[in-house]
């Protein structure tokens, strides 16, 4: 059976959806666990995907977009990179009459028309639930005076980085009054980030006793950092950090990681059940949520072989 062209039949004379889909890159190990899930789950629902990476940049995004709009596919979803920007190429989509489902990540928009849904985490809570768990981190860890602080920010103007801090801080003016975020960077979500920027950290800043990391990429690159300038990350430096992927637990299992926040990637199966209600006609939610657990170090090396990602 030939589904490499838009509008080709299935089986049952149905026609099939085709679905363009644009990614941000391949930063990180949550972004190829999305990739995969995306990719098996438009391949199991029979759809014709057209699949684009943007290597982190929102030029290529936005030209993805406009390609997808000239091949007039029947859906088109995409994870923005950042938050503005995009509300002239979501015009020539919806002048197209092809309806647009964020994942992942949302966008900044004065008009609510030009996207249907977003299938994605609340990174806001991520970030409260970071702040909530480093308390727990710290009580556990009997730690006395004061908390010094370290934030490896995501990309600068993604959504994840700018919700993730934002709920953290919230936690920690509300409840904490005693910590202090003495040192924030981003890194761009990727290890080598985390370890350049890390390493900056411990020189301006040796004082730092925690680091909260946006994503699990950049603590592992912060601790390849760490363990250079002769300290013990998860003991000399305690860490918080966001996404649960398979080698984020692994350091966590080594006792390097202290608390994980989990933020689930595998969103395809949900995607390509959006994408046939959207093509159809259905209403469906504004915001369709994933569900997640937070984890501390001592139940990391049995969770280890259940992490699907
Ligand atoms: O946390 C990070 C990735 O948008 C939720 O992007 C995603 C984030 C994820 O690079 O690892």
């Amino acid at each position: 059976e030939d589904d490499s062209s838009t509008g080709s039949s299935s089986a049952g004379g149905a026609k099939t959806i085709s679905l363009g889909f644009s990614q941000v890159g391949s930063e990180s190990g949550w972004r190829s666990a999305n990739t995969t899930s995306v990719k098996d789950a438009a391949k199991d629902a029979g759809y014709n995907l057209k699949f684009s990476d943007a290597q982190q940049k929102q030029e290529n995004q936005i030209s993805a977009i406009r390609n997808f709009i000239a091949q007039k596919v029947d859906v088109i979803a995409f994870s923005p990179v950042v938050v503005t920007g995009w509300d002239a190429v979501l015009k020539e989509a919806k002048a197209a009459k092809i309806p647009v489902v964020l994942t992942d990540r949302s966008v900044e928009t004065s008009d609510d028309s030009l996207f249907v849904t977003l299938v994605g985490s609340d990174f806001t809570d991520e970030g409260r639930r970071a702040a909530k768990i480093l308390d727990k981190v710290l009580t556990k860890a009997g730690h006395k005076g004061a908390v010094k602080i370290a934030q490896l920010e995501g990309t600068t103007g993604a959504a994840p980085a700018i919700e993730r801090a934002k709920g953290f801080k919230e936690v920690m003016d509300a409840e904490h009054k005693d910590w202090k975020i003495v040192v924030s960077q981003t890194g761009d979500f990727t290890r080598a980030g985390g370890k350049q920027v890390m390493s900056a950290f411990l020189q301006s800043n040796p004082d730092v006793n925690v680091l909260f990391a946006h994503n699990d990429d950049m603590a592992i690159g912060a601790i390849q950092a760490i363990e250079a300038a002769g300290k013990k990350p998860g003991t000399d430096i305690l860490i918080v950090c966001i996404d649960g992927v398979k080698d984020g637990f692994v350091a966590m299992s080594e006792g390097k990681i202290n608390a994980i926040v989990e933020c689930n990637p595998l969103l395809g199966p949900q995607l390509m059940d959006v994408v046939k209600k959207v093509k159809d006609g259905e209403t469906v939610e504004r915001w369709i949520k994933t569900k997640e657990s937070d984890f501390m170090q001592d139940q990391a090396k049995a969770e280890l072989p259940n992490r699907k990602y």
